[in-house]
């Protein structure tokens, strides 16, 4: 398409083709296909709808309100959910809400420690939630291994009885054991909440543990992760919402009525449908077998991704990886920081971020480390032995990072790789 805005169009196209000549190892994102585009990009961003299906504030409504149904249909089959809220503008208004839902000002929420792996919205000191709520902190016990210190969690829950217990991490690469959280927290009756962005297209492939099965009563999500849909948050909870007019007590039996109230009007003005409609598109696809083999080789690429690493001298947090991302300690293992691996990397074509490790004694702008994934690299088609390529690309650039050249031939010859794996919009 021809756009009169050639500034924006001619940027648009540069982005296509960093995308195309890159390989985008950042845990976090991953790449849609064209129907989940075509979605996103339709005429459903023309149209108001506050309020939910069936319970609408504005007329016109009979073809959104199928489509956010079958959004919601798909989330809560794929999750095995009672309920979903599908309008969340992202994960963050999906955490807010809930903590909105469930929570006075002042109430405590029992987190994990942000350099362990806990996200932002998890109670970082700049965030509007941490200045509403009082975020108590739990860690890993042992950063070789990876393991929680569930002793120290249970110690904290009943020294503060949180009315919150916060699992889901954004940094952090092993499986959590919902069982012991979910005991701990019943015992000392909080609302047991799960944060699955960075892994719910693994739950939904069947590759991780559904928080559900555990007793959790909400999980929040993205939806641009490894769930491969467009950028957007998702609520899920057990139980079903009522009709009644009246003012919710916060109860169990009520989360699901009081999520909704909390996101609209509590929180969020007219839902984003063309945003919705995509999130429908990516969820039908996560229903497909094929999607049990896509998460399953995310696995199985970073598990190779991640020894590769170490047999190159990568350090890496927990010792490994039993999901989708590592956590590499680059100051230990080479004596730079993450700015500048980041920054390398980027030079050659491979994306990745920088990140803090457990209580990293440098900056979160020139932190220790580095954090990478394999759900965009996968969803490229790439396999076992190209993960072996990866880390040795990777380790060759980091150990000529002041040699220009080695890094321009680098970046070409990843160039030409990259272009053999298309984009699935392509
Ligand atoms: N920024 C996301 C991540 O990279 O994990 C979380 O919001």
């Amino acid at each position: 398409m021809m756009m009169k805005d050639f500034k924006i169009q001619q940027l648009i196209e540069f982005e296509t083709q960093r995308q195309r000549e890159g390989l985008e190892l950042i845990p976090s994102e991953n790449y849609v296909s064209r129907e989940v585009l075509e979605a996103m990009g339709s005429v459903l961003t023309n149209k108001y709808s506050e309020g939910y299906p069936g319970k609408r504030y504005y007329g016109g409504q009979e073809n959104i309100d199928q489509i956010e149904q079958l959004a919601i249909d798909r989330a809560k089959n794929l999750f095995k959910a009672d309920h979903a809220n599908v309008q969340p503008h992202s994960g963050a208004p999906a955490n807010e809400a809930v903590y909105s839902a469930w929570l006075e000002p002042g109430d405590t929420i029992l987190a994990m420690d942000l350099s362990h792996g806990g996200h932002l919205t998890h109670g970082a000191p700049v965030t509007r939630s941490a200045k509403l709520y009082n975020f108590i902190r739990y860690k890993m016990k042992d950063i070789t291994t990876g393991e929680i210190d569930y002793e120290e969690l249970s110690q904290l829950a009943y020294k503060y009885k949180p009315k919150i217990i916060l699992v889901g991490y954004s940094s952090y690469p092993r499986e959590i054991e919902y069982d012991k959280v979910a005991s701990i927290g019943n015992e000392v009756g909080a609302l047991l909440m799960a944060d699955m962005a960075h892994i719910a297209g693994l739950i939904v492939g069947g590759v991780a543990k559904n928080p559900f099965d555990y007793g959790f009563h909400v999980i929040t999500s993205t939806t641009h992760k490894t769930l491969r849909g467009p950028r957007g948050g998702l609520i899920l909870t057990k139980g079903i919402v009522s009709n009644s007019l009246k003012v919710p007590e916060t109860t169990i039996t009520n989360i699901p009525t009081l999520i909704d109230r909390a996101v609209f009007p509590g929180m969020q003005g007219g839902p984003h449908e063309h945003i919705i409609a995509a999130k429908a598109v990516s969820f039908y696809e996560a229903l497909q077998p094929d999607f049990k083999v896509y998460a399953k080789q995310i696995i199985d690429n970073a598990q190779v991704l991640a020894s590769s690493l170490k047999d190159r001298g990568f350090y890496l947090i927990t010792g490994g990886t039993s999901n989708h991302m590592m956590v590499a300690d680059v100051y230990q293992s080479f004596n730079l920081t993450g700015d500048v691996v980041q920054e390398t990397l980027d030079s050659i074509g491979l994306t990745l971020n920088k990140n803090i490790i457990p209580d990293d004694k440098l900056s979160s702008f020139k932190p220790s480390g580095i954090r990478l994934g394999t759900p965009a690299i996968t969803t490229r088609g790439l396999k076992e032995k190209e993960m072996e390529q990866i880390a040795e690309w990777m380790s060759i650039a980091i150990k000529n990072h002041n040699n220009s050249q080695l890094l321009k031939d680098l970046k070409k010859e990843i160039t030409n790789f990259s272009l053999q794996f298309p984009l699935p919009s392509d």
